[in-house]
């Protein structure tokens, strides 16, 4: 594969890439706060981990996942290199669960194909608090920290696209 000025395209799916001087934008909704949080230190854990400066976290707090949609969009116009949308939709009585769901994962999705930032999905969309807790650092592992590492693979396909 070749780019287009003909030169042949890198894509190394992240290995070699110098990690320091990539931004993250990490959006993060404050209902079920005991478990987005423990979703957010996963991840940036993680990416701290794998090579990215601190100083090169954004973090914006949003009220509810709804709002992760409109969150990533402003984020997305900034000057990063990859977004992560966190949130924890946990079933209730009634059906504003599947309205959430639904509409953040629709959100998310048209933002991807809308502008050329990768928006991780880092959703949890539950049917009880305990099968959150066991996504957030417990018998299932941090949905957050594994989101990190989605986020950093996609900068070698960004990469692609800007060469
Ligand atoms: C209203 C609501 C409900 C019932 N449940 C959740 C939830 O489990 N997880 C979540 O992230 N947000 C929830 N919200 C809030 C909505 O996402 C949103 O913040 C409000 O409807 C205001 O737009």
């Amino acid at each position: 594969m070749k780019s287009k000025n003909n030169k042949p395209l890198k894509f190394d799916y992240n290995n070699n890439l110098d990690l320091k001087k990539y931004k993250i934008g990490i959006v993060v909704s404050q209902w079920n706060k005991d478990i987005t949080e423990n979703l957010l230190n996963g991840a940036i854990e993680t990416l701290s981990e794998k090579g990215i400066n601190k100083e090169n976290i954004f973090i914006q707090r949003v009220p509810g996942s709804f709002e992760l949609i409109f969150g990533s969009k402003v984020l997305s116009h900034k000057e990063l290199d990859v977004i992560i949308a966190i949130g924890c939709i946990i079933k209730g009585e009634t059906d504003h669960y599947d309205y959430i769901c639904s509409s953040v994962s629709q959100g998310i999705m048209r933002l991807n194909l809308s502008s050329s930032m990768p928006i991780i999905f880092c959703v949890l969309t539950d049917h009880n608090k305990q099968q959150s807790i066991d996504r957030s650092g417990g018998k299932y592992g941090n949905k957050g920290a594994e989101s990190a590492i989605a986020a950093l693979q996609m900068l070698s396909v960004k990469m692609v696209q800007d060469q």
